[in-house]
C-alpha cells in the first residue's frame, strides 16, 4: 500500500513577526499541529538534557542550532502528535537545515507562509513581549534579526523560485493578519 506523507506547512519570518500567535489561529480553525522548533528547543533546555546548556547559548545569541538537534526534536515532536498535518514554525532557518529535513523526512511542504514585517516593528513586539525569553533583549534581538536576514531569507528566496511562498503582510493587527492566513488556507482546507 502506498503510505501517505504528512502534509507540512513552513511558518516563516523573522523574529516578532507574529508566527506563533497566528499558528494558534490556524490551529483552531484548520486542524494542524502547531510545532514551534523554537519552543521545542526552549523545552528541551529547561528539562536539563545535555544539550541544554549549548541551546541556551546559541539562541541567546540568536545562532542556528544544529540540524541534528531540531531535527530529533521535530521528528520525536510529529510521531507524538498523532496528527498529519504539520505547521513547523520557525524552521528551516538556514540552507543546511532545509536540506536536513528534505533527507532526513522525504516530506516537500506544501506552502511556506511568510510573515512579512519591517524590523522597527517587530523590534516594538519583542521589547513588549514581557514572557521572560532570555532572547528578548535589544542585544539579542539585533542578533537575530542579523541571522534572518543572512541564513533564513535564502531559504526564502528558494521556495518563491518554486512557486511556494504565500507573503503576507504582518506588520496590521492580528485579526486583520488572520483575515490573509485564512484566504490562504481556505482552498487547501481538505
Ligand atoms: N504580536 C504578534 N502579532 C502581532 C500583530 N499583528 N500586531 C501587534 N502585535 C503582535 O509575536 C511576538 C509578539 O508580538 C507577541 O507579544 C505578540 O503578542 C505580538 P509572536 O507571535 O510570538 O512572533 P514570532 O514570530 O513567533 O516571534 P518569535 O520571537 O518566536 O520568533 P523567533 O523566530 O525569533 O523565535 P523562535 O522561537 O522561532 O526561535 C528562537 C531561537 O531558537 C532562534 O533565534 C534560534 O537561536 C533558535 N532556533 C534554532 O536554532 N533553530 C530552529 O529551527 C528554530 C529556532
Ligand atoms: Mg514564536
Amino acid at each position: 500500500s502506498v503510505e501517505e506523507k504528512p502534509t507540512v506547512v513552513f511558518v516563516l519570518g523573522g523574529p516578532g513577526s507574529g508566527k506563533g500567535t497566528q499558528c494558534t489561529n490556524i490551529v483552531r480553525q484548520f486542524g494542524y499541529t502547531h510545532l514551534s522548533v523554537g519552543d521545542l528547543l526552549r523545552a528541551e533546555a529547561e528539562s536539563g538534557s545535555e544539550n541544554g546548556t549549548m541551546i541556551e547559548n546559541m539562541t541567546k545569541e540568536g545562532q542556528i542550532v544544529p540540524s541534528e538537534v531540531t531535527m530529533t526534536l521535530l521528528q520525536r515532536a510529529m510521531k507524538q502528535s498523532g496528527n498529519d498535518k504539520f505547521l513547523i514554525d520557525g524552521f528551516p532557518r538556514n540552507e543546511e537545515n532545509r536540506a536536513a529535513f528534505e533527507h532526513g523526512t522525504g516530506i516537500e511542504p506544501v506552502f511556506i507562509l511568510f510573515f512579512d514585517c519591517p524590523e522597527e516593528e517587530m523590534e516594538k513586539r519583542l521589547l513588549c513581549r514581557n514572557q521572560g525569553r532570555k532572547d528578548d533583549n535589544i542585544a539579542s534581538i539585533r542578533k537575530r534579526f542579523k541571522v534572518f536576514l543572512e541564513s533564513s531569507l535564502p531559504v526564502l528566496a528558494y521556495y518563491d523560485a518554486k512557486g511556494k511562498v504565500c507573503k503576507i503582510d504582518a506588520a496590521r493587527p492580528v485579526e486583520e493578519v488572520f483575515e490573509s492566513v485564512k484566504t490562504i488556507f481556505e482552498p487547501n482546507y481538505v
